[in-house]
């Protein structure tokens, strides 16, 4: 895309210089820097000396989650000017409307490439029609958007939820075997801390985790609630269930820091989790204070989603700005990582 915009700049320059030459007339001076009222004039490449910069404007949905932070680090450490990038990113406070504000200020700037890491899947096809109206190629990372016109972004990157709700039951099933539970006999009684309400994360995981629980017909969710995929909330809605129901044996938290919460709030009730206690948990994402938390024996197991979609974004660009092709639709790879093996891996993880 960059290529194209300095073609059509270069001839545009050529054809004003054989204008004004025809007319005669004194070209004005280019405003200087500082001038009430000047123009930022896009010097070429060639005069300004300086390097022709990729202009990425990264759209993110805030600062909730450990996994969001890592998230947020990854692209911050990919797109430097050393690698060839002009870098602006707005942290939208998990609110979709402020992601629709700052998609259009990026337009106004005229950025290359616009990424997206959509807070929720809907009410995106009006401000996306305006990237694509404005010649921007716009990367969807993360989570996913609901949209029946698929040429309104270039290429997403991001996790398969549904995948991992699915990774979650096989994983409460081997986490209740390692305490000698039979996860086909026994009544288990779950509780879920789901996500913010809408999101791709929260969506998939929720359905996946429901469709293959009916594997376990002795199982039973008791209650699903959101904790928006924050400790705060997580604990708030914690402490909520374990008021209403005396009998909870598993917490299913669609992130780390809702399991986090739900720890505390175990713990303030008087009861106990993780590997050796009544109340297993099973949480996703498996950042690293997850690892710390398998390890100091309160929390059973938790269903990784890679947050590391820097390089990977940064590639798709370099395949745009080359004319190559790019798939569509790319899904990282993931694992499951129990208590038992914790101490053993965390030194091997990225983030
Ligand atoms: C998942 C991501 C979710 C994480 C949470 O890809 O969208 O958002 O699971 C984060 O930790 O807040």
């Amino acid at each position: 895309m960059k290529a194209f915009k300095r073609i059509a700049a270069a001839i545009l320059a050529i054809t004003m210089i054989f204008a004004l030459a025809a007319c005669g007339q004194k070209s004005e001076p280019a405003p200087q820097q500082g001038d009430q009222g000047s123009q930022q004039t896009q010097q070429p490449a060639a005069d300004s000396g300086k390097k022709d910069l990729i202009y990425v404007g990264f759209v993110q949905v805030g600062a909730e989650s450990d996994w969001r932070m890592a998230n947020t680090k990854s692209m911050q450490e990919t797109f430097t000017e050393a690698n060839g990038f002009k870098f602006e990113m707005v942290d939208a406070q998990q609110k979709t409307e402020n992601q629709i504000k700052a998609i259009r200020d990026f337009i106004q700037k005229e950025v290359d490439y616009i990424v997206l890491a959509p807070n929720t899947e809907a009410g995106w096809d009006t401000v996306l029609g305006e990237a694509k109206e404005a010649g921007i190629p716009v990367i969807i990372v993360d989570r996913m958007i609901q949209t029946n016109d698929d040429s309104l972004f270039t290429a997403w990157v991001g996790s398969n939820f549904k995948q991992e709700g699915y990774d979650a039951v096989d994983a409460l099933a081997e986490a209740l075997r390692r305490k000698g539970i039979d996860p086909t006999k026994e009544e288990i009684n779950i509780v879920t801390l789901q996500g913010t309400m809408g999101s791709s994360a929260q969506i998939g995981r929720t359905e996946g985790f429901a469709e293959k629980m009916k594997e376990y017909p002795n199982w039973k969710m008791l209650d699903k609630q959101s904790g928006d995929f924050t400790q705060e909330k997580g604990q708030e809605v914690m402490e909520s269930f374990l008021k209403s129901y005396p009998d909870i044996d598993a917490v299913v938290a669609e992130n780390d820091n809702m399991a986090f919460g739900a720890i505390n709030a175990i713990k303030a009730a008087g009861k106990t989790c993780g590997p050796k206690g009544e109340i297993t948990i099973v949480s996703f994402d498996a950042v690293k204070a997850a690892f710390e938390a398998m390890i100091a024996g309160d929390l059973d197991v938790s269903v990784e989603c890679n947050p590391l979609h820097g390089p990977r974004v940064k590639e798709i660009i370099e395949k745009l700005e080359a004319g190559q092709p790019v798939d569509k639709i790319a899904y990282v790879k993931e694992g499951v990582f129990f208590a038992a093996e914790a101490a053993e891996i965390m030194p091997t993880r990225a983030y």
